[in-house]
């Protein structure tokens, strides 16, 4: 069984995919990001990088517990684990890899950067064209791929396509259209289209508002404040 700790942002939803998608056993376990409990021991044991989402396999490998953290290592693990959506021919599992990769080291942090500064700097003009320009030619990239494949990688659907597209759900905020991305969109309804993804965005609502109300009343932390972060860190791990 998967014991997933997270919360239900795009890289906590990759990995809620890949799982619906195997149809293996597995349990969400709730983990606020806005109430500190990332900085939890338990947690930082899961995850030493203090961030979401983390897994424990009560099965790993040898048949003994194995935990994880980072959603693009989590998901080639549960690809390998269950023998899906990672595929066997050569050619298409590094084309997998690639743009798994490319998601990871790109989409993400680009577009949470976007996301960062539209929402909480807006008067930086600056940091906000940067990264919105950006995301902008991302999708692009995207765009381009998807003229000449079915899906992100190949023929097939992977992982990929399960990490990209929990990032790319605010793709009207940035003028993303038929119009001028027709690929993309074709791409984007083709996953929203797939039964497990549907689950997957019922079942994030549904955990969104069960870790808003457990933490009515609660202190909540600014995880946009990196000094106080870096220091809670210390706090947490020097104490132990
Ligand atoms: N590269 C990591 C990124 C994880 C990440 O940035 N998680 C965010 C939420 S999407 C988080 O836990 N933030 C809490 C914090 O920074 O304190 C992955 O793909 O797993």
């Amino acid at each position: 069984m998967i014991e997933l700790h997270s919360s239900p942002t795009p890289n906590g939803q990759k990995v809620m995919i890949m799982l619906e998608e195997t149809g293996i056993e597995w349990r969400h376990v709730d983990v606020n990001i806005g109430t500190g409990d990332q900085f939890k021991p338990e947690h930082l044991k899961l995850n030493p990088n203090n961030k979401i989402p983390a897994i424990m396999d009560t099965e790993g490998p040898e048949g003994r517990p194995y935990t994880m953290m980072e959603s693009g290592a989590i998901l080639v693990y549960l690809a390998e684990k269950t023998g899906k959506f990672l595929p066997g021919d050569a050619r298409k599992r590094y084309d997998t890899m690639q743009w798994l990769f490319f998601q990871v080291a790109h989409v993400g942090p680009m577009f949470g950067q976007a996301n960062h500064f539209n929402g909480q700097a807006k008067d930086n003009q600056y940091a906000r064209d940067r990264y919105n320009n950006e995301s902008l030619r991302l999708y692009q990239v995207l765009e381009n791929r998807l003229g000449e494949c079915q899906w992100l990688a190949c023929d097939e659907y992977t992982i990929a396509d399960i990490a990209t597209y929990p990032w790319c759900k605010g793709h009207k905020d940035r003028g993303v259209d038929k119009t001028a991305f027709p690929n993309f969109m074709r791409w984007f309804e083709a996953m929203e289209a797939r039964p497990a993804v549907r689950r997957n965005n019922d079942m994030a609502a549904e955990i969104r508002a069960r870790m808003n109300k457990a933490a009515e009343g609660q202190p909540t932390i600014n995880i946009y404040d990196t000094k106080d972060n870096a220091e809670r860190l210390i706090h947490a791990t020097s104490s132990r």
